[in-house]
């Protein structure tokens, strides 16, 4: 038999046996999307699942981030990472705000906080940091530079669905969050995404704005879009989210399996587990330092390619790096040295619950030899 692709990512699929009754229930109903049931019932479950208590669905999470910024009213220059999936700085160049590209950590890949400060103009209204692969940002020390400067901070949090550190949710910093529920995220409704924020006015307000600005049948209270979820894509979501434990679960024994195998491959870098941490495990990036691996990153991942192991180099190039920023001012290498090696040397390996033992050492062997 010919040997399929072992993909980055797989998606997490409820039973469809499981899925078949709430079709028929949303056919018998006709009711299919505008604030249906489903769409409903799943915005409470997700509350409760995430520890959060305010949450709005939304048809992906690109939408959720260009409405987070205009329920802010978020205007003139933004700080952010260029370490990121282009959708974080679209967000901003569809809201007409300039992006301030600051450089990252290199311990947790995700903007430095220690940077913040000097990237400050009079013109700053926000910070949007991203929680890379899900690591959790210092989210208190952004807060303290937001509180000093009178900023906002909107977390992409497009990975760190289900993070919690010491018991609390990622979700619960900033101003408001926001999440991707793709068909490649460790959680997803094939399309789809959510803002999380902080209180009812605010939960009332993106309830407006993801539906036209409608407040009413014949009142339009805001320049409104339509990123509304549909009923059949949260019927899916609310199943998904009776096996995604499972699939975490499946995830974490894949990673400790990588660590394990990797850890004595000279030039070959992880992220380390860090206490008091609860991980999603939806990424696994090495970093290649070729000078000491004695092969190029892009060498690696076409090497894996041939064995039909499909890692993907998320994220390069940087954000700073595409035509539409590569002009910034902030958007020079040498403003964003650590960045620009880690773009430089990084490979997501293949990671997700349909992962076999057999597959990560195949991909473990092929990394350590070299062949
Ligand atoms: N912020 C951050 C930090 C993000 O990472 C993202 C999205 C966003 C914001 C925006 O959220 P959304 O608007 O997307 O909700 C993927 C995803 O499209 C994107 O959601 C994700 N980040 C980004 C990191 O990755 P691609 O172009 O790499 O995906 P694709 O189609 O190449 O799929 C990767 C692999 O997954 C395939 O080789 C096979 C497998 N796959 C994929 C799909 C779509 C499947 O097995 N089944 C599938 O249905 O962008």
């Amino acid at each position: 038999m010919k040997k399929q692709d072992i993909t980055v990512s797989s998606p997490l699929l409820p039973d469809l046996k499981d899925f078949v009754p709430y079709l028929e229930d949303i056919w018998k109903s006709k009711w299919l999307t505008n604030n249906g049931e489903y769409h409903e019932r799943l915005e409470k479950a997700l509350c409760e699942y995430l520890g959060v208590e305010h949450l709005n669905l939304f048809s992906n999470g690109t939408l959720a981030l260009i409405v987070a910024l205009q329920a802010l009213k978020i205007s003139g220059e933004v700080i952010t990472t260029p370490y990121s999936f282009v959708a974080t700085t679209h967000s901003l160049w569809w809201n007409n705000i300039k992006p301030v590209f600051v450089d990252i950590e290199p311990e947790t890949f995700n903007i430095d906080p220690d940077r913040i400060e000097a990237a400050i103009t009079p013109a700053t209204t926000a910070i949007m940091p991203v929680h890379v692969y899900g690591n959790p940002c210092r989210v208190d020390k952004i807060q303290t530079i937001a509180d000093t400067y009178g900023l906002r901070v909107i977390y992409d949090a497009a990975h760190a669905f289900g993070v919690c550190r010491d018991g609390v949710s990622v979700l619960n910093y900033g101003d408001l969050s926001i999440l991707s529920f793709h068909a490649t995220k460790v959680y997803s409704t094939i399309e789809g995404g959510a803002i999380i924020c902080h209180d009812r006015k605010m939960k009332h307000r993106i309830d407006f704005l993801k539906n036209f600005g409608f407040a009413g049948e014949t009142t339009v209270v805001a320049p409104g879009i339509n990123a509304k979820l549909n009923e059949v894509q949260a019927a899916f979501g609310l199943l998904s989210l009776k096996v995604v434990d499972e699939a975490i679960a499946r995830r974490k024994e894949m990673a400790a399996a990588y660590r394990e195998g990797l850890e004595n491959v000279h030039g070959i870098h992880f992220l380390p587990e860090v206490e008091g941490l609860q991980q999603n495990y939806g990424y696994f990036p090495i970093l290649v330092d070729d000078a000491k691996y004695g092969m190029r990153r892009d060498e690696l991942y076409e090497l894996m390619k041939s064995h039909q192991i499909m890692g993907r180099r998320y994220f390069y190039p940087l954000i700073s790096d595409f035509p539409t920023y590569r002009g910034l001012p902030s958007a020079t290498r040498e403003n964003l040295p650590v960045a620009t090696r880690v773009a430089s040397q990084v490979i997501c390996l293949p990671m997700h619950h349909n992962l076999t033992e057999e597959d990560v050492k195949e991909i473990v062997q092929i990394i350590k030899n070299k062949s």
